[in-house]
C-alpha cells in the first residue's frame, strides 16, 4: 500500500496528554494544523494555555513527590524506557507517516532517522539508568561523605518543528531516566508525534502524570511553562532569540535551571590538501541539504580554499539535480518541504536579499512543485558571498549555501569564529597537525575533520557563545537534570 494510501487511513488526533488522559483545552481553544506536503488540513490541535499548563504541571509534580517513578527501582525504571524505545520501533511507520505529513520531511529520513534515532535513544538512556553509579568522597575517617545524584523534580521541555520526535527523545530521555516527571510542549507547527510519544510510553508502563505533553504557541504555553513556579527546570532547543527570553523567563520566575539547544551557521572548510575532493563535495552537499536545510548544525557556510574552488563548484552543481524537491511520500524522494508558509517566506526573503546584496546564485533558489499546494524550494547555491551579507552571518534555516572563497586556513578559522553562533564547524585537510590546530582555534562544541556527518548518541551536543548551553545526549545530558547532593555521616 502506497503512503498516500496509508496517509488516507491515519489516526490523527490534536489532543493534549495529561495525567495519562487525552484531553481539549480547558479553554476549548483549538487551531488547523496544516500539512506542507500539500497544504491539507490534518485536523484540529489543543490550543493548551496557561490553565492547562497547571494541570499538566500539578500532575507531574503529584507523580514526582510520590515518587511513583523516581522511586521505582532502577532496573524496573530501565525495563520500562527500554520497553518504550522498542515500542517507538514497533510503532515506526505511524509515526515517520505522522512526522513527514506534520513537517514534510522525506518518509524515508523519517523512517530511517528521526524513528530509529529517537527508539535509539530512549532505550540508551534506559540502559544508564543502573549503569551509573554515586560517589563517596575520599574524606577523614571520622566522616562518610556520601556524593549522589538527584533527580531535579517537573522538568518542562520545549522543541522544535524541524526533527520533532529526536528532539523530544534527546530531553525527555535523559530526564525520564534520571527519575523525573517531564511536562513537555512540541512546536505548533509538528504537534503530533510528541501527542503520540506520550500515549506509547503509558503503553510502554510509565506511570500517569510522569509524561505530560501540551501542544500549543510558545507564547502562551511555551512562556507559561517557563514562567511556572513549580517547574525546576527548562530544557529548550529552537532559536537563539526566544533562547534569550527562556533565560529571562527562568529568572524572572523561580530561577529554574536552564538550558538551551540554539541556531547555528555553522562553518565547513575545505583545504587544497583534502585527502579526497569527491568526499568533501558529497559531504558538503549532501549535509546543507539534508532536511531541506532546516537543520541547526547545517554546514552554511563553505570556505573552499581558491586553487580548488572551481573544481569543488563544478563537482557541486553536478550533484544538485540529485536534490530537487519530491513527494515526501514517495520513498524515492531526498529533498521533502518546508515546514510552513511562513518558513517558506522567511527563505525566499533571504534568496532575495542574497541576490540583492550582489552575492552570485550559480543554481536553485526558486519555489518548486507549485501545482501541489505544499511548500518547496529548490535547493540554493551563492558564490562570491562577502562576509557582511546577511546571507553569511544569519541562520535561513533552508536549503541555502553561502560559498567563499579562502587562500590562508586562518583567515578562514577567524571569518568561521566571526558569528555569535558556535555550534558546529568542519576542516578537510590531509596534514594532521592542521586538522589539529584547527579545531582547537575554531570556537564550536563539535568540529568534523574530513567528514560532516558524524553522529552518535554517545557523544555530547551543543553550542558556543549564541548556540546555547549544556548538552544535549551522551551521559552528559544528565548533567542537566539531576541535582547533585553532598551528604556527610558523622562516623566519630
Ligand atoms: O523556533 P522557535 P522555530 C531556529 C531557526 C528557525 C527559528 C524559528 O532559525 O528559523 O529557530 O524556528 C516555542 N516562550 N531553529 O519557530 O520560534 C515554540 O512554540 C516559550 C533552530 O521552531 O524558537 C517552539 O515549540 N516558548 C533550532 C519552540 O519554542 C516559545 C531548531 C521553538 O520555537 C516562545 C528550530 C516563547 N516566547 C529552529 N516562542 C535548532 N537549534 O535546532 C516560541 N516558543
Amino acid at each position: 500500500m502506497t503512503w498516500h494510501k496509508k496517509a488516507q487511513t491515519l489516526a490523527i488526533d490534536g489532543r493534549a496528554f495529561i495525567d495519562g488522559e487525552r484531553v481539549w483545552a480547558k479553554g476549548e481553544e483549538r487551531f488547523d494544523n496544516l500539512s506542507p506536503v500539500d497544504g491539507r488540513l490534518l485536523g484540529a490541535v489543543a490550543r493548551c494555555d496557561g490553565a492547562d499548563v497547571d494541570l499538566a504541571v500539578a500532575a507531574a509534580r503529584a507523580a514526582f513527590e510520590d515518587r511513583r517513578w523516581s522511586g521505582m527501582a532502577p532496573a524496573r525504571r530501565k525495563r520500562v524506557m527500554i520497553r518504550f524505545g522498542d515500542l517507538v520501533q514497533q510503532y515506526g511507520e505511524e509515526l515517520a507517516l505522522l512526522e513527514t505529513l506534520d513537517m514534510g520531511k522525506p518518509i524515508q529520513y523519517s523512517l530511517s532517522v528521526d524513528v530509529k534515532s529517537s527508539a535509539d535513544c530512549l532505550r540508551w538512556y534506559g540502559e544508564a539508568v543502573d549503569k551509573v553509579y554515586d560517589e563517596i568522597a575520599p574524606t577523614a575517617e571520622s566522616s562518610l561523605a556520601l556524593i549522589t545524584r538527584e533527580p531535579v523534580g517537573v522538568v518542562a521541555a520545549i522543541v522544535p518543528w524541524n526533527y520533532p520526535m529526536i528532539m523530544a527523545a534527546w530531553k525527555i530521555g535523559p530526564a525520564l531516566a534520571a527519575g523525573n516527571s517531564v511536562v513537555l510542549k512540541p512546536s505548533e507547527k509538528s504537534p503530533l508525534t510528541a501527542l503520540r510519544l506520550a500515549e506509547i510510553a503509558l503503553e510502554a508502563g510509565l506511570p500517569p502524570g510522569v509524561f505530560n505533553v501540551l501542544p500549543g504557541y510558545g507564547h502562551e504555553a511555551g512562556a507559561a511553562l517557563a514562567l511556572h513556579m513549580d517547574v525546576d527546570c527548562i530544557g529548550f532547543t529552537g532559536s537563539t532569540g526566544v533562547g534569550k527570553q527562556i533565560l529571562q523567563m527562568a529568572g524572572r520566575s523561580n530561577l529554574k535551571r536552564a538550558w538551551t539547544e540554539l541556531g547555528g551557521k555553522s562553518a565547513n572548510i575545505v583545504c587544497a590538501d583534502s585527502p579526497d575532493l569527491d568526499a568533501a563535495v558529497a559531504a558538503s552537499i549532501g549535509s546543507i541539504y539534508f532536511n531541506q536545510g532546516e537543520s541547526c548544525n547545517a554546514p552554511s557556510r563553505l570556505f573552499v580554499e581558491e586553487s580548488i574552488k572551481d573544481r569543488f563548484l563544478e563537482k557541486a552543481l553536478d550533484l544538485l539535480p540529485s536534490f530537487q524537491p519530491g513527494d515526501p511520500l514517495d520513498e524515492a524522494s531526498v529533498m521533502g518541504a518546508i515546514v510552513d508558509a511562513t518558513q517558506l517566506e522567511t527563505v525566499l526573503g533571504y534568496i532575495d536579499k542574497g541576490k540583492r546584496d550582489g552575492a552570485r546564485l550559480l543554481a536553485g533558489g526558486a519555489r518548486a512543485r507549485a501545482g501541489s499546494g505544499g511548500y518547496y524550494i529548490e535547493p540554493a547555491l551563492f558564490d562570491q558571498v562577502d562576509a557582511g551579507m546577511r546571507i553569511a552571518r544569519e541562520e535561513i534555516f533552508g536549503p541555502v549555501l553561502s560559498v567563499f572563497g579562502f587562500s590562508d586556513v586562518n583567515e578562514a578559522v577567524r571569518q568561521a569564529n566571526a558569528t555569535p553562533y558556535g555550534l558546529q564547524a568542519a576542516v578537510w585537510t590531509s596534514d594532521l597537525g592542521k586538522a589539529i590546530r584547527t579545531s582547537r582555534a575554531l570556537r564550536a562544541g563539535t568540529v568534523h575533520v574530513n567528514q560532516y556527518d558524524g553522529d552518535d548518541i554517545t557523544v555530547p551536543f551543543g553550542g558556543y557563545k549564541q548556540s546555547g548551553n549544556g548538552r544535549d545526549k551522551s551521559l552528559h545530558a544528565f548533567d542537566k537534570y539531576t541535582e547533585l547532593k553532598t551528604t556527610w555521616i558523622q562516623v566519630g
